[in-house]
């Protein structure tokens, strides 16, 4: 037996026999489906970032229940997004702020119950397919099972001959184009049949299905057939103000990097090639969430299964001469979020107020009933299920990097960088985040009520240790 599976058999062994009493609450509480998508950003028909988008059944999903138009993320990378979606536990707290940080290391999160943990807990049966947790952090204890295995939670992509596809060298994983293959053979159509026949299982307990989908992670390989849908010569870019970064402060500017991956596409002639290749990539998943979601609904679980979709965070693509997430801005802190629970959501709502990845612990706790954590640092969102207007004070946290902050309201976008160097932006009249208003003097006493919002703590960086693996940055 391997560390993994003793620790996976360890939690399984700590968890606490359920009396008759118990049990009988537990075979009432809903199904939960938890669908993660990797670097899905707005663009997505319902959300109007993209005019040239189609995204049919994440809009189909998005009109069954609450789709939350102001989310976002704790942190604009996959592991420490996932990791304080999964824990209900801040960056800032946790040390976790970058890919490589392994999250289970946080002396914050060594003993954690993670969310599908509490689950389990309470009588479900929790089991999980392609990536929830970024991949070289799988938890296994989390799961009662696991697709393709505890360890290697991704099912492997087929790539094209001929890489990279766009010309760019030494990218390694920024590349797009065709892959000659047919959707059966893609990692996320395998899993979206797992997930297909889990659902057409019997269960004898509710369970917590989560599934998770790569694309529209790079390489943006997928089947030709979702590349014709976004001639490349007609796709709309980005608007993007060539001299956006004049009024960002240094460390702003590092983390957009122009001299990076955008001055490579430029001189590669790639940006309608990568917005293709994008476009492409979200049609292909949106295919994929759609066979799920079919699934559900001609199973006998349709009415008792709540449905969350989240995506882990944004994704430039030459707005603010930035590619890819790892900054501030709203392009790379705004994500998808959107929830369908029986008896409580209603369709065809829209909920603006600024909510966070943070939120979702809480939130199904609160929809299943489960046991209360105190330790858990978001708010459940259930008020805002039932009445998208319900009053909601708090701006969404995004940090990147220890003591890089940006605080989201309805109106608003605040960052503090660890240096003390601004930004502030007003939505209302700027929603591209171009004119940076955090030196006008009129703006105090707004800067102050926001201010109150950072986290008190931001605790050191939990590293990785000497030869540990250590992942790749954009993995
Ligand atoms: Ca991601
Ligand atoms: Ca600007």
């Amino acid at each position: 037996m391997d560390r993994r599976q003793f620790l996976r058999l360890a939690a399984l062994a700590a968890l606490p026999a359920l009396d008759a009493a118990a049990q009988e609450r537990a075979q009432s509480r809903p199904n939960v489906l938890f669908i993660a998508i990797d670097d899905l950003n707005d663009w997505i028909g319902c959300l109007g970032g993209h005019p040239d988008v189609k995204t049919p059944n994440l809009d189909r999903l998005a009109d069954h229940g609450v789709l939350f138009t102001n989310a976002h993320c704790s942190a604009p990378a996959c592991n420490p997004s996932r990791a304080s979606l999964m824990t209900g536990i801040l960056p800032s707290t946790s040390g976790v702020y970058h890919n490589p940080d392994p999250w289970r290391e946080s002396p914050a999160l060594k003993n954690i119950i993670t969310l599908p943990q509490h689950f389990m807990a309470h009588g479900y049966r929790v089991v999980g397919g392609g990536k929830i947790y970024h991949g070289a952090f799988p938890d296994p204890p989390s799961w009662q099972e696991y697709f393709p295995d505890q360890k290697n939670n991704k099912p492997d992509d087929p790539v094209p001959n001929g890489r990279p596809l766009n010309g760019i060298p030494n990218a390694a994983q920024f590349d797009w184009g065709p892959v000659p293959v047919d959707d059966k053979e893609m990692g996320d159509w395998k899993v979206a049949d797992w997930a297909i026949g889990e659902l057409g299982r019997k269960h004898d307990k509710p369970f917590f299905l989560g599934c998770g989908f790569f694309r529209p992670h790079l390489p943006w390989y997928v089947p030709q057939k979702y590349f014709d849908l976004y001639p490349a010569d007609k796709v709309t870019l980005p608007n993007v103000k060539q001299d956006d970064l004049d009024d960002v402060p240094p460390m702003g500017r590092r983390m957009a990097k122009p001299e990076g991956d955008h001055r490579k596409v430029i001189e590669h002639n790639q940006w309608r090639k990568a917005v293709q290749g994008y476009l492409a990539s979200i049609t292909f998943v949106d295919t994929c969430v759609g066979r799920v979601i079919d699934a559900l609904d001609t199973s006998s679980y349709k009415d008792s299964t709540i449905v969350i979709l989240w995506s882990d965070h944004g994704w430039h693509l030459g707005e603010k001469l930035h590619w890819r997430k790892f900054a501030l801005w709203e392009e790379a802190t705004h994500n998808v979020l959107m929830m369908v629970a029986p008896a409580v959501t209603k369709p065809h709502q829209r909920c603006l107020r600024p909510v966070s990845l943070l939120d979702v612990y809480p939130t199904l706790i609160e929809l299943c009933d489960l046991k209360k954590k105190p330790d858990l640092m978001g708010r459940s969102l259930v008020s805002l299920l039932k009445n998208p207007a319900a009053e909601w004070e708090r701006p969404a946290l995004t940090t990147h990097g220890k003591d890089n902050h940006s605080l989201r309201t309805e109106r608003w976008r605040y960052i503090r960088y660890s240096d003390g160097s601004e930004e502030l932006y007003d939505h209302d009249n700027d929603e591209m985040e171009w004119t940076n208003l955090a030196g006008d003097p009129k703006y105090a006493e707004l800067k102050k009520g926001l201010i109150r919002w950072l986290p008190k703590e931001n605790v050191p960086e939990v590293k990785a240790k000497r030869g540990q693996r250590a992942p790749n940055a954009d993995d």
